[in-house]
C-alpha cells in the first residue's frame, strides 16, 4: 500500500530528511516489522494518530451496542435473544480491550469517555442508523461485523504491540458474529416471502452505510498515507472496500437476494466487482452529527455513564475503605 502511495504521491507524511536521529531510527524499526511497546520511544504524531484512531475504534465498540441492543426484548427465540445478548457483550469488552490499549500510550479513560460524550470524538458511522426490523440483527452481524473483520484482520499485524495483540482476539469474537449474522439472514430467506423481504429491505438498508464503514476513498483520505509509512495502516480504505463487496456478493447471491446497486458487475479480466458510487455527502453528514441517529445515541451513552456515577462511587468507597482497613492492620 506504501509502495503505491509513493507512486501516487504522498500527502501529509514525514520526509526522512525532516527526522532526527530518533525518529529515523524508529522508523527503521517499523520497516523491518519490529513491533513498538509501550515504553518504547515514538514520535508524537505517532503516538497522537494512534490514541485518535484507537480511541475512535472504543467508542464504536461501545456504541455499537446500542442498535443491537434495541432488539433484545423482541428477539423471536430464546435461542436468538441469548446469542444476541452474548454478542453484545463481546462488543463491550472489545471497546475495554481497546480503551485499555489507547491508555498504554498515557492518555486516561476518563478523558477519552469525556470526549465521546461531549460528542468531539468519532465513533464509526455506521451505528447512526435506525434497527427497524429482526433482520437488521442478521445484516449488522453480517456485514457490519463482516467489514470490521476485513478492516481489523490486518491490525492484528500493525505496528504498535498493545493494539495488535488485542486485535487478535477480537478478531476471532466477530467472526462468530458474522457468522450468526448470516445465520439470521439464512434462516429469513428460508422462510416465508415476508421474511425474505424483510432480509432484502434490511440489506437495501445496510449495503451502503456498511461500504462506508472503510471511510472516505484513498484520494479523499487525510491521515492514510502516514498511517501506511507508520504501519498502522497495512491496506488502504478503497483496498478493503474492494476486498468487502468481492466477498459479499456471492453471499448475497447465495441468500437469493438483489444487490441494491444497479451498477454492479463483475469484471472477468480484474476478476473484481465494480460497484456503483458512495454517495460520499451522506457520509459527510452522518460525520457531521446529522445521521439519521447520531443525537439519539448520544443521548443513551451520556444517560448510562450519568446513571452509572453511583455504581462508580460505591466501588471507589469500598477501594478506599478497604485500603484504610490494610494499611491499619
Ligand atoms: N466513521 O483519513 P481517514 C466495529 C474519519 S467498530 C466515522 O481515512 P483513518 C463493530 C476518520 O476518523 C468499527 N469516521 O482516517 C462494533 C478521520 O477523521 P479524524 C470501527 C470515519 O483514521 C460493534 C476522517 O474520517 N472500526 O467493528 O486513516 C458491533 C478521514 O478518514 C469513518 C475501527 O475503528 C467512519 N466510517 O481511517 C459491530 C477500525 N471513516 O479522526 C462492529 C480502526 C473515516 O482525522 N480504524 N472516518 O478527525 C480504522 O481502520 C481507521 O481509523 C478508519 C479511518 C479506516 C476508520
Amino acid at each position: 500500500m506504501y509502495a503505491q502511495m509513493v507512486e501516487t504521491g504522498l500527502k501529509n507524511v514525514r520526509s526522512i530528511d525532516d527526522m532526527g536521529q530518533e525518529e529515523r531510527a524508529f522508523q527503521a524499526r517499523i520497516d523491518e516489522g519490529i513491533k513498538i511497546e509501550a515504553k518504547d520511544w515514538m514520535p508524537d504524531a505517532y503516538r497522537k494518530t494512534l490514541i485518535r484512531q484507537i480511541s475512535q475504534h472504543a467508542h464504536s465498540e461501545i456504541v455499537g451496542q446500542l442498535p443491537e441492543g434495541n432488539w433484545v426484548t423482541r428477539a423471536p427465540t430464546l435461542k436468538r435473544k441469548s446469542i444476541l445478548l452474548a454478542k453484545i457483550q463481546d462488543e463491550a469488552g472489545h471497546g475495554l480491550y481497546l480503551y485499555s490499549a489507547a491508555e498504554t500510550l498515557g492518555v486516561s479513560r476518563d478523558d477519552l469517555l469525556a470526549a465521546l460524550h461531549s460528542g468531539k470524538a468519532k465513533y464509526s458511522s455506521i451505528f447512526n442508523y435506525p434497527t427497524l426490523s429482526w433482520a437488521d440483527m442478521g445484516a449488522i452481524g453480517w456485514l457490519v461485523d463482516g467489514s470490521a473483520i476485513i478492516n481489523q484482520i490486518p491490525l492484528c499485524r500493525c505496528s504498535y504491540g498493545p493494539y495488535a495483540r488485542a486485535m487478535i482476539r477480537v478478531c476471532k469474537e466477530e467472526s462468530f458474529h458474522a457468522r450468526q449474522g448470516y445465520d439470521i439472514m439464512m434462516s429469513l430467506c428460508k422462510g416465508t416471502p415476508e421474511q425474505k423481504a424483510m432480509a432484502q429491505d434490511a440489506l437495501n438498508r445496510w449495503w451502503w452505510p456498511s461500504l462506508m464503514m472503510f471511510g472516505p476513498s484513498d484520494a479523499a483520505s487525510v491521515n492514510s498515507a502516514q498511517s501506511a509509512q507508520w504501519r498502522i495502516k497495512l491496506f488502504s480504505n478503497d483496498e478493503l472496500r474492494q476486498r468487502m463487496v468481492d466477498q459479499t456478493v456471492p453471499q448475497i447471491e447465495y441468500l437469493g437476494l438483489t444487490v441494491p446497486d444497479p451498477d454492479l458487475k463483475f469484471n472477468a479480466e480484474t476478476g473484481h466487482y465494480e460497484f456503483g458510487e458512495i454517495d460520499w455527502s451522506e457520509f459527510n453528514n452522518v460525520l457531521k452529527g446529522n445521521g439519521p441517529c447520531n443525537r439519539e445515541r448520544l443521548q443513551t451513552r451520556v444517560k448510562a455513564y450519568e446513571d452509572g456515577v453511583w455504581f462508580r462511587d460505591a466501588l471507589l468507597a469500598y477501594a478506599d475503605k478497604q485500603a484504610a482497613v490494610k494499611a491499619a492492620a
